[in-house]
C-alpha cells in the first residue's frame, strides 16, 4: 500500500498511529507528498481531486480517501482487537470522539493556514478567532467527557493526534492550562510507540 503523507499533517499521523496500533506499518510505503491550498499539486490531483492528505493507495489499486475512511479500512485489515468498535453504544461513542477529534483538526488546520499561508494584508481575525473558538470549547468538552476516551479505540487515537497537533502548532496556546484530567490524560496516550514513531515535524 502507499500512502501520500506529509510529517506535518496530523491527519496522516492518525492513519499512521492506526497502521502502528494494528501492526501494519511494514505493508505502508510513505510517499511525501506537498499540499498547499493555495498551490494545487497538479501531480497529486491524479491521485485524488481533492488534494488532501492523506490518500492510500490499496494493493488492488484502489485510492481511499479521507482519513476516517483510511482508519477504518486498515482496521479491516486485520483480525483481534478494533479501533473501530463494530456496533453498538461503543461504536457511536468512538465515532462521534473520532468526528469531535476532527473537528478541533479541521478548525486547527484552517487557523494555520490563515496565519502561514494567507498573506498578512488579507488576514481575517474574526474568522480565525472563531476557528479557535471551535478548539479551546472541544477541549473543554473533551475535559468533561473524557470517560469516552478511556478505551483504546479510533476516537482515542484521534484525539490524541488533534492533543499532539495543538503542541506542534500552537504551544504557545497552552492547550493544558485548566484541562489538568485531558493532559494526564494524553501523557500515557503520547508515550505509546504509535505515537512516538509519529510525532509530528516539518
Ligand atoms: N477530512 C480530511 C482532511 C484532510 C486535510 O485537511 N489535510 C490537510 C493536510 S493536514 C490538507 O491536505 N490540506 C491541503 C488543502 O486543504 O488543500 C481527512 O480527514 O483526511
Amino acid at each position: 500500500m502507499k500512502l501520500y503523507y506529509s510529517p506535518a499533517s496530523p491527519f496522516v499521523r492518525k492513519v499512521l498511529v492506526c497502521a502502528y496500533e494494528r501492526g501494519l506499518e511494514g505493508r505502508i510505503e510513505q510517499i511525501t507528498t506537498k499540499v498547499v491550498p493555495s498551490e494545487p499539486n497538479r501531480e497529486y490531483a491524479r491521485v485524488t481531486p481533492l488534494m488532501k492528505l492523506p490518500a492510500l493507495q490499496c494493493d488492488d489499486g484502489l485510492v481511499l480517501f479521507d482519513s476516517v475512511v483510511i482508519c477504518e479500512y486498515l482496521d479491516s485489515l486485520s483480525k483481534a482487537p478494533r479501533l473501530f468498535p463494530p456496533e453498538g453504544p461503543a461504536r457511536w461513542r468512538a465515532l462521534r470522539m473520532h468526528a469531535l477529534a476532527d473537528g478541533i483538526l479541521d478548525a486547527a488546520v484552517l487557523g494555520r493556514y490563515e496565519t502561514a499561508v494567507r498573506p498578512a494584508e488579507s488576514r481575517w481575525d474574526a474568522w480565525l478567532k472563531g476557528q479557535l473558538a471551535k478548539v479551546d470549547q472541544s477541549l473543554d468538552f473533551l475535559e468533561a467527557n473524557l470517560r469516552e476516551v478511556e478505551e483504546l479505540d479510533i476516537g482515542a487515537v484521534a484525539v490524541g493526534c488533534a492533543l499532539g497537533y495543538l503542541d506542534f502548532r500552537y504551544a504557545d496556546r497552552r492547550w493544558r492550562d485548566g484541562r489538568p484530567q485531558l493532559a494526564a490524560w494524553f501523557e500515557p496516550m503520547s508515550r505509546r510507540p504509535s505515537f512516538v514513531k509519529t510525532v509530528p515535524h516539518a
